[in-house]
């Protein structure tokens, strides 16, 4: 009864992750306006509700507070219609999910976006080899069954509209199966 298809929830939950400048905050956005789901984007979250422990310098990043942040957000995951934006995803509870899409672009392309967004030296690098490496699809795959997770290309404006078409039409079979 906990298998594939066990719905307590009345609208399913959707995890957008992939590397940062492969689209997710762009993607959520668009499949939230399709869709009236919640557009969760962690990072604002934890820079706003203070879910962290800090700033690392090594990383220039905030030391996010898992803990805190899976409690802030039980209730809502629980109810359901909700888009969640992070460029990771090992640390929610796997039962939050029905849908996990990971977005891949293109190194050449998500190089242009990085250095457009600042990105220089090693946390270009970084990222860079972390979309190489495929380091957020294994984790996907590694954290929840792999028959909810989806890799979607995201390199072109067409990408991401036809990608919000496909996740629009998941959200209304999930919703109303046949
Ligand atoms: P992320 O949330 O993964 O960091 P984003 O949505 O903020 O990425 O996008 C980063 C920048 O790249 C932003 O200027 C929009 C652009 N972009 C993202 N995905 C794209 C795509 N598939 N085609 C064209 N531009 C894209």
């Amino acid at each position: 009864q906990n298998g594939t298809g066990s719905k307590k929830r009345g609208k399913p939950n959707i995890l957008i992750t992939g590397t940062p400048g492969t689209g997710k905050t762009t993607t959520a956005s668009a499949l939230s306006e399709a869709t009236q789901f919640r557009h969760i984007n962690i990072g604002d979250l934890v820079k706003e509700k203070n879910l962290h422990d800090g700033w690392d310098d090594q990383f220039d990043c905030y030391l996010i507070n898992e803990d805190l942040v899976c409690d802030e957000l039980e209730d809502l995951m629980e109810e359901g219609g909700n888009i969640v934006d992070y460029h990771g995803g090992d640390f929610f509870p796997e039962r939050w999910f029905d849908r996990v899409v990971v977005l891949q672009t293109e190194n050449s392309v998500l190089y242009d976006r990085l250095t457009k967004r600042g990105y220089i030296g090693q946390k270009l690098t970084n990222n860079i080899e972390c979309e190489i490496f495929q380091v957020l699809l294994e984790e996907a795959k590694e954290s929840y069954p792999e028959e909810i997770v989806v890799a979607l290309r995201s390199n072109t404006i067409d990408d991401i509209n036809r990608n919000v078409v496909t996740l629009t039409d998941w959200v209304r079979s999930w919703s109303c199966p046949s």
